[in-house]
């Protein structure tokens, strides 16, 4: 069956996302797509030889568009991933879920009363080899149970719209999602301490480390520097009771000459990730060609978003904040 899809937000990664979903994977084509920007989405649209609409939500309804993905700005994501529900149709939403706690929440009884899952988050780390791989190991039992989890998230840079809160909700968010997958488990508390500044950040908070304490114990320190200059750099390591597992550098070749041992580091999250979001996309196909979805979740984006607001709150108070969610509906058990 082929999956017919509209793309709601033709931006970055929407771009991203249609280059997949046309080029790279089989199974699906875009016949639809909107953005508020009418030269750009009609530029694509001529491209792809898809129709085009500036109200995401009269793309949602039409009756040729099997499955929606939603990849506009934050703030819109609530409307069309709610409008996509009441449509029944399968939605793919780019992070965040949505930006409130309490929009989440809409989302997650609207789905639970629709009694079957439509949504999946764009938490693309927990499709990606290295980060399977690593919490096959976890779970496994081979390093025993996990005591502390760190986790590296280094941008190279960012745009002047950047604020020292989005290193929380929208760099962080990727860590507090693979912690809470990798360690199956709720966070308890959150913490934010700065270090020195970066001061190729002008006035930004940064970098951070967002420490999490896991409802097992176990401790959490993700950082988080977005001013790095020289790569995009994603690490990772569990230390265990028995053992540890970290994730590889990502390079596929390393170079010796001069007395010298070099190896790539990756530029962006496009080049990172870039299996990680095919995988990413073909699971999810395979989900909406017949009617649902599977991976990161409603409940999964609501959590990641309870954390992040509680983040945003230690980092401006200096306070050990509490994680305080809702009891998980059975359509998430
Ligand atoms: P962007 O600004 O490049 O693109 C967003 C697009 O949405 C723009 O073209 C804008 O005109 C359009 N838009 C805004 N409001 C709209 C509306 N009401 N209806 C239709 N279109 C609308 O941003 P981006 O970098 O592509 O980010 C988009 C989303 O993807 C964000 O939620 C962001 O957090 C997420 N994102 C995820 C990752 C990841 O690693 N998973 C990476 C980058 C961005
Ligand atoms: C961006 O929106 C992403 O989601 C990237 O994965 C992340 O590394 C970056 O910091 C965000 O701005």
């Amino acid at each position: 069956m082929t999956v017919k899809v509209g793309v709601i937000g033709t931006g970055m990664i929407g771009q991203d996302h249609i280059r997949r979903l046309t080029e790279v994977l089989t199974g699906s084509s875009v016949v639809a797509v909107s953005d508020i920007n009418k030269e750009q989405v009609e530029k694509i649209a001529t491209a792809i030889g898809a129709r085009t609409y500036t109200d995401g939500v009269a793309l949602i309804n039409d009756s040729e568009v099997d499955a929606v993905v939603v990849t506009s700005w934050g703030p819109t994501h609530e409307e069309y991933v709610l409008a996509a529900i009441a449509a029944g149709k399968p939605v793919f939403c780019e992070k965040p879920l949505a930006t409130t706690q309490e929009a989440c929440l809409r989302i997650i009884d609207a789905e639970v009363k629709h009694g079957k899952r439509l949504v999946q988050v764009g938490f693309m780390r927990r499709f990606d080899t290295a980060y399977r791989q690593m919490k096959d190991v976890v779970e496994s039992g081979t390093i025993g149970a996990p005591l502390i989890f760190k986790s590296v998230h280094r941008n190279p840079s960012v745009p002047p719209s950047y604020t020292s809160d989005m290193a929380i909700v929208d760099t962080a968010v990727h860590d507090i999602d693979t912690a809470r997958w990798l360690l199956d488990e709720e966070v308890k508390a959150v913490s934010v301490i700065a270090a020195r500044k970066n001061n190729r950040g002008g006035t930004l908070r940064d970098p951070i480390i967002v420490l999490m304490e896991m409802e097992s114990g176990a401790i959490v320190d993700i950082e988080v520097s977005v001013n790095i200059d020289y790569a995009y750099d994603i690490g990772g390591e569990i230390s265990g009771e028995t053992g540890v597992v970290t994730l590889a550098e990502r390079n596929r070749i390393t170079v010796k000459s001069g007395g010298e041992y070099r190896g790539k580091v990756t530029a962006d999250w496009k080049e990172r990730f870039v299996e990680a979001f095919d995988v990413e996309f073909k699971e999810w196909l395979d989900a909406a060609a017949k009617g649902t979805a599977t991976g990161p979740s409603a409940w999964d984006g609501y959590a990641a978003a309870v954390v992040t607001d509680a983040g945003v709150e230690a980092a401006g108070t200096g306070n050990r904040i509490k994680v305080e969610m809702r009891d998980r509906p059975a359509l998430y058990a």
